[in-house]
C-alpha cells in the first residue's frame, strides 16, 4: 500500500522522504514523472507531499508514484533567457529572502523579481537584511532606504547579524509553527542565520571568496529542517539570476501593489504603464510617489526575454 510523506531533500536523483511518523526514507522517482514537464528541471521539489510505495530491496528504499497538488511554490528560470524552469521550494507558508547590500551585493533588481514570482501565489516575503555587523554608514544608509520603500509596499523588514545573533530572536519568532523558505545570493548568509536560530542543525557555511566577495555556492539542495520549536525551514543553494517563471507579460504590473492600486487612475483600463498616455502610475513617478528603482526593475523585467508564451 502507498504511504503518505513529505519530502525534505531533494539531489534531483533521491529524494529524501518524511513520513507522518517521522521516518525518513530514501525514494527515487517512478519514471513516468521523468518525461512530464520537460521544461522543469524538478518535477518534485522539497515541500512536496507525495505517496510513495516502500521498497523491498535491501536498503529500504522507496519509489514516489504521487505527487499532490501544490498550495503554491516559489519557481524561477536560472537566467533569463533560460528555457527550463527550477522550483526553489512547495507548499510554504512564507518566504524569507536574505538581502546584503555588500558581500554580496543584493540589487533591487534580483529582489523584484522574487516578489513578483512570490506575489503570483501569494506567498508573504520578509525581507531579512544580514550581516548588520559589516554595514558602512553607506550601507547603513542603502539598507534603510530599502527598508523604507519595500514596508511602504507591505513588506515586513528585518536586520540581522548571524554572526553577532542581531535580530535572531525575531528571526526565530518568524519561524516559530511556519513552513518558511529561504533564498538569496550565494554568501548571503542564509545557512548561517538557520543555524543562528537552531544551533544543532550545524548546516555547513563557508567565507565567501576575497576576490569578487561572491558566495562558493555552499549549500548545493534544498534541504527542509525541522524546528524543535515547531516549523520546518527550508534552506536553499544561492542564486545568481532570478528569470520569471510561468507568468504572463500582462500579469506582471499586477504583482507590483504599489502600480495596481493605481490602475483603476489610468486613462486605459489595461495600461502597462509603460507608453501610454494618461497613466498614473508613471505620474506618481514623476511625483516622487513611486520609486524608481521599482519601475526600472518592472521595465527590465517587461523588456526581456523571459516569457514562455514568447518561447513557444
Ligand atoms: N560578518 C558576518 N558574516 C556572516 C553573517 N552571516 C553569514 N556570514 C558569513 O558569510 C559566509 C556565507 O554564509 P553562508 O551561511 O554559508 O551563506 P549562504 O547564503 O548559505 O550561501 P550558499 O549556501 O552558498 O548559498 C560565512 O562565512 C558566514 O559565516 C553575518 O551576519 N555577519
Ligand atoms: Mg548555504
Ligand atoms: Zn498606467
Amino acid at each position: 500500500m502507498n504511504q503518505k510523506g513529505l519530502v525534505i531533500k531533494s539531489t534531483g536523483k533521491w529524494y529524501i522522504v518524511r513520513t507522518n511518523n517521522g521516518n525518513n526514507v530514501r525514494c527515487s522517482l517512478a519514471g513516468k514523472f521523468r518525461t512530464q514537464n520537460l521544461r522543469s528541471t524538478n518535477p518534485i521539489a522539497v515541500g512536496d507531499r507525495i505517496q510513495f510505495k516502500p521498497g523491498n530491496d535491501s536498503e529500504g528504499n522507496g519509489t514516489i508514484v504521487v505527487i499532490e497538488e501544490r498550495k503554491n511554490h516559489i519557481i524561477r528560470k536560472a537566467t533569463k533567457l533560460s528555457s527550463c524552469s527550477h522550483v526553489l521550494a512547495a507548499n510554504i507558508d512564507q518566504a524569507l529572502l536574505v538581502v546584503t547590500p555588500s558581500q554580496p551585493r543584493t540589487s533591487t533588481g534580483f529582489i523584484d523579481r522574487f516578489l513578483v514570482s512570490a506575489n503570483a501565489f501569494d506567498i508573504p516575503v520578509v525581507i531579512i537584511f544580514n550581516k548588520s555587523d559589516l554595514y558602512t554608514t553607506e550601507d547603513r544608509k542603502t539598507v534603510d532606504t530599502l527598508i523604507d520603500l519595500y514596508k511602504r509596499i507591505g513588506h515586513q523588514c528585518m536586520i540581522t547579524s548571524a554572526l553577532k545573533g542581531d535580530g535572531i530572536t525575531e528571526l526565530r519568532d518568524l519561524m516559530h509553527d511556519r513552513i518558511s523558505m529561504i533564498a538569496g545570493h550565494s554568501g548571503a548568509g542564509k545557512s548561517a542565520l538557520i543555524n543562528a536560530v537552531e544551533p544543532g542543525l550545524r548546516i555547513k557555511t563557508c567565507d565567501i571568496s576575497d576576490a569578487n566577495q561572491k558566495g562558493r555556492h555552499t549549500t548545493t539542495f534544498a534541504e527542509m529542517h525541522l524546528l524543535t520549536n515547531g516549523g520546518f525551514i527550508t534552506d536553499t543553494p544561492g542564486i545568481k539570476e532570478f528569470g520569471i517563471s510561468s507568468i504572463e507579460k500582462k500579469e506582471i504590473a499586477g504583482y507590483y501593489p504599489e502600480f495596481f492600486k493605481l490602475l483603476h487612475k489610468c486613462k486605459y483600463f489595461n495600461c502597462s504603464h509603460i507608453h501610454e498616455p494618461g497613466c498614473a502610475v508613471k505620474e506618481a513617478i514623476d511625483a516622487g510617489e513611486i520609486n524608481i528603482s521599482r519601475y526600472k526593475s518592472y521595465l527590465s523585467i517587461m523588456g526581456g526575454e523571459e516569457f514562455d508564451d514568447e518561447h513557444d
